[in-house]
């Protein structure tokens, strides 16, 4: 029998994967440990690590031509919604952050719409490419989400619209950009700005009234950059997008638990439709944080 190849035993999914920087088909090989060590540092330290060129030059073309061709099946819906996505409650403080009224102007396509053989579709179920996540985020096993519509979307903002000022309830966000737009659309983020029980609506509140600018860390991401980020602890935001092209970004969701539904509250907010599988309620998060 003729012994494999190295290239045969590349999963298709990791073809358009710049290997030679992130050899995710090698887990545990030097190579491989010294991209989780980078990617753990980075989050570490800043609560953010941005792997620039993740996807090779030769592949950004088709990802961005794969957007552009699903990015019309977004759910648009402009809200009102504050930082922590709740629902404005009376007894919440006048000076409280969750009292800052913010315009929600991106839009996600859901899973459901998102082709199998789309190369983002393929990465999301690639058992390497989880390996590596879960390594670079120090989880012992990533699970895809058992949510048909939020496991894996494709966030769009549009010219003239932002993704304001948010948390997330996810611990850490795994996106990756592939449609950068004309001008605007920046990334930024306050790094660990809150902690599990310990909301700062202090901090939070210069932040939301443009006052602590200083602090603020900025990424103009391009087509291609895979980003990892704390976004539970870091408020985060995309600028709004200037030019005539929307921003484009693949979010990828995974869980430290298999099973993993949204809320059917959530989920129509974000996609304006359940499905069967909303049915259930989830538990308040367990770091007693607001959402
Ligand atoms: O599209 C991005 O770069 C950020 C998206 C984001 O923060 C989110 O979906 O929660
Ligand atoms: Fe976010």
């Amino acid at each position: 029998m003729v012994p494999p190849t190295a290239a045969a035993t590349i999963p298709a999914a990791l073809e358009p994967v710049d290997l030679r920087r992130f050899p995710l088909h090698r887990p545990g090989s030097p190579e491989w440990d010294d991209a989780v060590a980078t990617a753990r540092a980075g989050l570490a330290d800043d609560g953010c690590a941005v792997l620039t060129g993740f996807v090779r030059a030769s592949w950004r073309d088709r990802l961005r031509a794969e957007g552009e061709r699903i990015a019309p099946r977004a759910h648009y819906e402009t809200r009102t919604v504050n930082v922590y996505n709740t629902e404005p409650d009376d007894e919440v403080p006048d000076d409280h952050p969750a009292r800052v009224p913010l315009q929600r102007g991106n839009a996600f396509v859901a899973r459901d719409r998102i082709p199998g053989d789309l190369l983002v579709h393929r990465l999301y179920t690639e058992p390497a490419f989880r390996a590596f996540l879960a390594a670079c985020v120090g989880a012992g096993e990533l699970h895809e989400l058992a949510d048909p519509l939020a496991g894996l979307c494709l966030n769009v903002v549009p010219p003239g619209r932002e993704h304001p000022w948010h948390f997330d309830t996810n611990e850490i966000a795994i996106s990756l950009l592939t449609r950068a737009s004309d001008a605007g659309g920046t990334f930024e983020y306050h790094p660990d700005i809150r902690s599990a029980g310990a909301e700062n609506t202090a901090g939070v509140t210069e932040v939301l009234a443009g006052r602590d600018r200083d602090r603020v860390r900025r990424l103009d991401l391009r087509c291609g950059d895979l980003q990892l980020f704390r976004g539970r602890f870091s408020l985060h935001r995309v600028t709004e997008v200037g030019g005539s092209r929307a921003r484009h970004t693949a979010i990828f969701s995974y869980s430290t638990r298999p099973g993993v539904v949204g809320t059917a509250v959530r989920t129509r907010q974000l996609f304006g439709r359940t499905l069967p599988e909303h049915g259930g309620s989830r538990s308040a998060p367990s770091d007693g944080l607001l959402d």
